[in-house]
């Protein structure tokens, strides 16, 4: 389903999934919101955006929150800013299957710091747990920083405290403001000759 939410809206606070196509980035949003699963891939084309109202620890009060859900395939550097502006917390997700998606995280942190431009709460999830079998060795702690729970999407292990867990994260600060649509501002500067 796709709508947008209007500035004019209660607050809400907005939290992207970022991560390599095929990781499971859908399928968390579908288990976490609908409580289903489905093995059928299906591209994410643009951008899914999933609201969500919670009662947090922190705030005893319902909060909104909206995931956005984007496509590892979409490139276009002017989409993608808007995608990231307003980001309130971030979900990066891998495969536990595929080196190659845990490898890409940094990129994919890269690209949040370079797009959001400020500290915001971030959760790494590697994700298919349940495909044992096929999991492969990956270099430990390559993201010391940030909090690293394994998930599957498919049995449903883990995944609300993965998104609880950033859920809390989120600072009574950014509860107060909610989504702050970003200002653009033009700097003009007069040199003195
Ligand atoms: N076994 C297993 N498959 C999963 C899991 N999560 C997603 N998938 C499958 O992986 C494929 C890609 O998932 P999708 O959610 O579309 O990935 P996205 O491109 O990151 O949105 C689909 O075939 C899913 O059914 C999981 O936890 N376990
Ligand atoms: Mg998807």
């Amino acid at each position: 389903m796709i709508f947008m939410t209007k500035s004019t809206e209660s607050k809400s606070l907005k939290v992207i999934l970022i991560g390599d196509g095929g990781t499971g980035k859908t399928s968390l949003v579908n288990r976490f919101i609908h409580k289903k699963f489905s093995s059928i891939y299906k591209t994410t084309i643009g951008v899914d955006i999933s609201p969500f109202n919670t009662v947090t620890k922190k705030t005893k009060k319902p909060i909104r929150f909206v995931l956005w859900d984007m496509s590892g395939q979409t490139h276009f550097k002017r989409f993608r800013s808007r995608f990231y502006s307003g980001t309130s917390g971030a979900i990066i997700i891998y495969d536990l299957t595929n080196a190659q998606t845990y490898r890409n995280v940094q990129s994919w942190l890269k690209e949040c710091t370079d797009n959001i431009r400020k500290q915001i709460p971030m959760i790494l999830l590697g994700n298919k747990s349940d495909l044992t079998e096929l999991r492969v060795e990956l270099p430990r702690s390559a993201y010391p920083n940030i909090t690293t729970i394994v998930t599957s999407a498919k049995n449903g292990d883990n995944v609300e405290k993965a998104f609880f867990q950033l859920f809390e994260e989120i600072t009574e600060e950014q509860l107060e403001k909610g989504d702050q649509p970003e200002v653009k501002t033009t700097h003009i500067s007069y040199e003195n000759s």
